[in-house]
């Protein structure tokens, strides 16, 4: 399939410049890039869907540069909402080296960094050189400044775009990149950039946004809880991203499979049969997940995010080493302790039973397991003897809720 075909196909193509892009896209050979700012040491599954683009166009034999915004970044992209709070440079230089490293292990591709050409220009410059080719209108006309005329821009996001434009403008003069490419946030300052490449050499540029990734409520797809999931593993782990994608709902997981890995759509179309035969198994989910990982993470993480995940499921932690444990068990209660005690005085005091009763009803039931057996005696000695490495019990209390202790 021809890769603007297979880019439409997957839905990765909301606005575009011009449709002369079909072509130059199938032809191949065009530079092209893609920023992010260094609002976090890492990326998150936010990004993702939009930097895979340009593994895409990379694979079809387009020569890709990710940008990193050291200037842009001291600036702050104006969000529909409100103003930023400004970063310090020490936070901002620790989110570039941490955002560089990442982008060449999951990439490959060059990386620039803004900083290192917009330093050098002086206000007087930026002023005659780039601020003479935007109109106030041009800018006030752009979606996101309008948004926030109410509730108020400073001088300093309001002058992004221009930021950002100046750097599609460097980037085509010093690499010959002709194209930018982005979530569909970033249509106005990237228009931005091919107005001002126009007007200051009458050359034409392009670029085309893929459309943010949502949930079927509309909401954003790639926060748990609020909270981001992040490319670096250190900070969310394999498991957390397999538990977030294994979630994903049946209506959008097909979507998912589309934007977030590299199966052909063959593969998804046998995927989807699949899954609308026994739904339950969440099949294609698991797809989701195990493309996802393994393209960030590698095999080994996906296998692992897998094991922990069907372990718990089925309540057997027996095949699980400690590490895997404390993954998998990451959001669970958990309690320190040090001295040793009986398993009836450990359920009340730690309000895993509200009282003696409820305690003595569940080891009887048989509801109580410590480290994956079924403990029936309610003076069962609670060691280090029978801790995990000295240190974890689990308790797993009916089917589903689970306790750490956590020996010191
Ligand atoms: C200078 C800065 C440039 C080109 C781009 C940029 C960054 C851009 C931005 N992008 C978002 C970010 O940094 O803010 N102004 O978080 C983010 N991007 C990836 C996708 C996006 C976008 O990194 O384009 O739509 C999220 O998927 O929001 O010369």
């Amino acid at each position: 399939m021809k890769l603007f075909d297979d880019l439409k196909w997957r839905g990765l193509i909301k606005d575009i410049t011009s449709d002369e892009l079909e072509n130059k896209l199938n032809e191949g050979g065009m530079t092209f890039y893609i920023g992010t700012d260094p609002t976090a040491d890492s990326m998150h599954l936010g990004h993702l869907s939009s930097f895979l683009i340009s593994k895409r166009l990379a694979d079809k034999g387009h020569h890709p540069i990710l940008l990193i915004g050291g200037a842009t970044g001291r600036i702050g992209d104006p969000r529909p909402t409100t103003e930023r709070e400004m970063k310090s440079v020490e936070e901002i230089e620790k989110n570039i080296k941490g955002l560089t490293k990442q982008a060449k292990e999951l990439f490959g591709f060059e990386v620039v960094n803004n900083y290192d050409w917009s330093k050098n220009i002086n206000f007087m410059d930026f002023l005659r050189d780039y601020g003479k080719y935007f109109s106030i209108n041009y800018m006030l006309d752009k979606d996101i400044i309008k948004r926030r005329l109410e509730t108020g821009i400073t001088y300093t996001e309001f002058s992004y775009m221009i930021m950002q434009a100046l750097d599609f403008l460097h980037l085509f003069e010093n690499k010959n990149c002709t194209l930018q490419v982005a979530g569909s946030d970033q249509w106005g300052n990237i228009t931005a950039g091919v107005d001002l490449i126009r007007k200051k050499t009458g050359k034409e540029v392009y670029a085309f946004t893929m459309p943010l990734v949502t949930d079927t409520t509309g909401k954003k797809f790639g926060k748990s809880e609020g909270n981001a999931l992040w490319l670096d593993k250190e900070k969310t782990s394999s498991y957390e991203i397999y538990q977030f994608l294994i979630n994903a709902e049946d209506e959008k997981v097909i979507d998912y499979l589309k934007v977030f890995t590299f199966l052909s759509k063959e593969e998804i179309e046998e995927i989807e049969r699949k899954h609308k035969e026994e739904p339950h198994l969440r099949f294609a989910q698991k797809e989701l997940a195990k493309g996802v990982i393994t393209f960030l993470h590698g095999k080994e993480e996906y296998e692992k995010a897998e094991k922990i995940s069907e372990s718990l499921f089925k309540g057997n932690i027996k095949d699980l080493d400690i590490k895997d444990i404390l993954v998998g068990f990451k959001d669970v209660p958990h309690f320190e302790r040090k001295e040793e005690t009986i398993l009836i005085e450990l359920l009340v005091e730690n309000k895993i039973a509200s009282s003696k009763r409820e305690a003595r009803e569940l080891i009887e039931a048989g509801a109580i397991s410590i480290n994956g057996d079924i403990i029936k005696d309610e003076n069962y000695n609670i060691t280090k003897k029978i801790a995990l490495d000295g240190k974890i019990i689990v308790i797993r209390k009916g089917k589903k809720k689970y306790f750490l202790i956590n020996f010191t």
